[in-house]
């Protein structure tokens, strides 16, 4: 397989204006005629390349005349035709089999019904084209198909006519007067209820909302159409986005390689993040859901109307949208936790991903499958940068910032430098600097170091920043790292920071421009020593590393004024402790006291509170650790768990009893983070593997009136010896036998539990019959909860690399793009000891051995081991 470089960009030497399509659809073969309406832009020899691929061809005319065999060539990947006039028309006719599709892109059929998945290079298995997104076309598409087995036909766009056909067919066109990408272009037909509303724009048009779901699920799809609407809104009032079309649709499938597609007007989403009802989604779902809808919708201006240059600008659209996406959820809920999420999360996958072989830019410079740069990069850290972007030029420079990039590039493909530029001119600032986090791969460390003199009262604060070398950059240059900081006193009172040189005393929290490798900041008039609250809302996505003292931690966890950091200074506290403990030492008991404050301030807010007590993973832990030894961590977490159980019980209890369900259910943040807490509580009552834990995990899981509770008493149940569990998990499974995405919970479940038997069950799993390997929402729940599991997944004995292995290996000739995926579970490796990285090892090479293996998997194969 060959690698793609952003430095051989080159401008299409062709473009099309217009697009007919038009489908005879059969699951079998399906014939899909295309009318291209093309002018040259290139020089005048230059042929035109067309992508294709998993194609059949029929037919090539060109201005109505049928090409003859020697009049082109062909090839797995392409249709070239040479000597081709100024301008011209193309008819290509193509067939396909979307039965046969099990990769998921393109055309293919999920559970009857058809649909398509185009980005980033489904398009060309549908016919030939100019596969790249920089070439913008107006489409009308045309769908023929069985009037009974596919009533609903849905292509881009508005509807133009539709009407019935002899032999018991019909038809439908849809055109989509927005020039746009081929990746952009969606189909759908089945036979699908659907749920409608409507929304009037700022400007007061309506716009008809529809949901397309299975006959059954409409009223799991209400939430979804409830949160559609509030992005609607949201983007009107943050952003001045205004919907364009006269409908949006959004369709829910079965199988589907990821979460969701914004094609434009008619965005497909994976059931799991559309459908909802409190019997069978949990509150994590229902914020899912909430962002994911948005995500998609947001995509509309940021993505469609503005699209990308090249597949290496991807997070111009993605780090953007994730970014508004969060603002978003974070207005709907709590800022506070909001971002306690996000930064978990950015950790868990971006760092980890950083810190490892597959390291990479937020815009790469080269890539062998881009389906494999989909990645906790390009969207969480991508957008990290723009939310540093907004905390150096501020609120209103920021909106001024994103109108001009709306204003100036609408309609276009454009890329990072455009929207740097943006800022720049509405800042007037220089950010030629900045522009190397989207340059350099990896995850600065920024240290620091305070020296404080009493007789002068001054502070002088010490910020260094290293960038460790990532694969291909073995130098770094210092970066633009914006500090966000306070000062606490010992009492806890914030100190006000006023730099030297400045008359009037500062303000409480500052924003410093940490830019060199090395920089000194003196703060004066600063009456006692202080203790550092530094990168404040995770300011930047940086590593923060300050000495504080177990005593100062404690302070900061109860009184620094940034939520943030008060969470953060907790998941030191308790990471250090863990630490200490894998060294022979006793559990902090000043961490342990200090969740004492937590717990009486729990009602203040239950949702923040639920964050405060849960312990940092083992994942998490491992990222701290030179060598990772996952069974000393689990222990050691464990151990802590007991120790904050007994010293807290009374008090767990007593919020226990005190936070039940009453009402109906609401989804909710105040409702939901009642149950976090409620549920954080559960956790450390039930902490004992014993009867009596058992007992209470059964009857919460019994007593449960919706999905969050019963997941929660599951959970504490999965680690557990007693025969509860069983029960549990039987009573589960039958209640939902018919539901394949709640039987996908209750698959992670047991791929998720500590117990030594694991591994077996997990390959046991794979034979049940609700697993199927074709379904990547069935693969992902257990297997990719599987490798999640490190204790398990990581097991001394190789069983869990082995699983994982088989399945990446059997998967890569049905889904390579799933299977690519999957074995990202290897990424860590190097970090484990010798035995475990032999074993893996083996893995790795007996993976890249298969015959025929996919350039995904040979690209995600070969880098890990290189
Ligand atoms: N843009 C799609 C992701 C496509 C992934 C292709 N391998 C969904 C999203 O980010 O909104
Ligand atoms: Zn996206």
């Amino acid at each position: 397989p060959q690698a793609i470089h952003l430095k051989d960009y080159h401008a299409p030497d062709y473009k099309v204006f217009e697009i007919a399509l038009d489908f005879v659809l059969d699951p079998a073969a399906t014939r899909v005629g295309a009318r291209l309406r093309m002018a040259r832009t290139g020089a005048e020899d230059a042929p035109l390349v067309l992508n294709g691929e998993a194609l059949k061809l029929v037919s090539v005319a060109l201005d109505g005349k049928l090409l003859a065999k020697d009049e082109y060539s062909v090839d797995a990947e392409h249709l070239t035709i040479p000597n081709l006039p100024e301008k011209f028309v193309l008819d290509i006719v193509t067939e396909i089999a979307p039965e046969q599709n099990t990769l998921l892109s393109g055309l293919y059929t999920s559970k009857g019904m058809f649909c398509t998945q185009c980005e980033a290079e489904g398009f060309r298995r549908i016919t030939y084209f100019l596969d790249r997104p920089d070439v913008l076309a107006v489409y009308t598409t045309r769908i023929e198909a069985d009037r009974k087995l596919y009533p609903v036909l849905l292509s881009n766009g508005n509807l133009i006519t539709k009407g019935d056909l002899p032999g018991g067919r019909h038809f439908a066109v849809w055109r989509d007067p927005f020039p746009k990408p081929c990746y952009l272009f969606a189909l759908v037909a089945g036979d699908l209820g659907r749920i409608e509303d409507e929304f009037v724009t700022m400007s007061g048009r309506k716009v008809d909302l529809k949901i397309f779901v299975e006959h059954g699920n409409e009223n799991k799809a209400l939430y979804a159409m409830d949160s559609l609407k509030r992005a609607m809104k949201w983007d009107e009032e943050a952003y001045g986005r205004e919907y364009d079309l006269d409908i949006f649709m959004i369709v829910a499938v079965s199988a589907f390689n990821f979460g969701a597609m914004e094609n434009k007007g008619l965005n497909i989403f994976n059931d799991k993040v559309l459908l909802a009802s409190p019997e069978t989604a949990t509150d994590d779902d229902y914020g899912r859901i909430e962002g994911v809808v948005a995500h998609e919708y947001f995509h509309n201006w940021s993505g469609d109307r503005i699209t990308c240059r090249d597949w290496f600008q991807l997070s111009l659209k993605e780090g953007f949208t994730v970014f508004r996406d969060q603002g978003f959820s974070a207005d709907m809920r709590s800022h506070a936790v909001k971002r306690i999420e996000e930064v978990r999360a950015l950790r868990l996958r971006q760092f980890q991903e950083d810190a490892g072989p597959l390291a990479h830019p937020v815009q790469p410079q080269s890539y062998i499958s881009i389906d494999n740069f989909y990645t906790a990069t390009i969207y969480e850290k991508g957008a990290e940068l723009i939310g540093m972007l907004k905390t150096l030029v501020g609120d209103e420079t920021y909106r001024k910032a994103t109108d001009l990039y709306f204003a100036r590039h609408d309609g276009q493909a454009a890329t990072v430098e455009d929207w740097v530029r943006c800022f720049e001119e509405a800042s007037g600032r220089d950010l030629s600097q900045f522009r190397l986090w989207y340059a350099q791969a990896g995850t600065p460390v920024v240290g620091a170091k305070g020296l404080y003199d009493k007789s002068t009262k001054t502070y002088t604060l010490s910020l260094a920043q290293t960038l460790r070398p990532t694969p291909g950059q073995p130098e770094k240059k210092p970066m633009h790292i914006p500090v966000r900081l306070g000062f606490i006193g010992k009492s806890g009172a914030s100190l006000p920071l006023t730099l030297e040189g400045e008359n009037a005393t500062g303000p409480e929290e500052r924003v410093l421009e940490l830019t060199e490798a090395s920089q000194n900041f003196v703060f004066v008039g600063v009456e006692e020593e202080p203790i550092l609250s530094l990168g404040r809302g995770f300011s930047a996505p940086a590593v923060f590393a300050v000495d504080h003292s177990p005593a100062d931690r404690t302070t900061l966890m109860a009184h620094d004024p940034d939520s943030f950091n008060r969470w953060e200074a907790g998941q030191t506290a308790a990471r250090a402790a863990m630490m200490a403990m894998m060294q022979g030492a006793s559990p902090d008991p000043l961490y342990v006291a200090a969740l004492g404050p937590v717990l009486d301030k729990a009602m203040e807010d239950m949702a923040f509170a639920a964050n405060m007590l849960s312990l940092p993973l083992e994942s998490e832990i491992a990222m701290a650790m030179p060598v990772v030894d996952p069974d000393a961590i689990h222990a050691a977490r464990m151990g802590l768990v007991k120790t904050v159980a007994a010293a807290h019980r009374a008090k767990f209890a007593e919020l226990y009893a005190a936070l039940g369900e009453d009402g109906p259910f609401s989804p909710e943040a105040k409702a939901a983070g009642k149950r976090a807490l409620r549920n954080a509580c559960l956790r450390y009552l039930t902490a004992e593997d014993d009867e009596a834990a058992a007992t209470l995990a059964h009857r919460h899981y019994l007593s449960a009136t919706n999905m969050t509770d019963m997941i929660a008493g599951l959970a504490a149940l999965t680690r557990m010896s007693s025969a509860k569990k069983d029960e549990a998990f039987t009573h589960f499974h039958d209640r939902f036998a018919k539901d394949a995405l709640v039987l996908d919970k209750w698959m992670g479940l047991q791929a998720g539990s500590p117990r030594a038997d694991t591994v077996v069950r997990v390959r046991a799993l794979m034979e049940h019959a609700a697993f199927d390997i074709k379904n990547p929402n069935r693969v992902r729940a257990l297997v990719g909860a599987f490798s999640a599991n490190q204790l398990r997944f990581h097991a001394a004995d190789g069983s869990g690399y082995a699983l994982v292995g088989d399945v990446v290996r059997k998967l890569d000739g049905i889904n390579a793009q799933v299977a690519a995926r999957m074995a990202g579970a290897f990424e860590t490796w190097r970090r484990f000891d010798p035995a475990r990285q032999a074993l893996i090892r083996a893995e790795l090479e007996k993976t890249l051995a298969i015959s025929g293996i996919s350039s995904n998997l040979f690209e995600v194969m070969s880098k890990t081991l290189a």
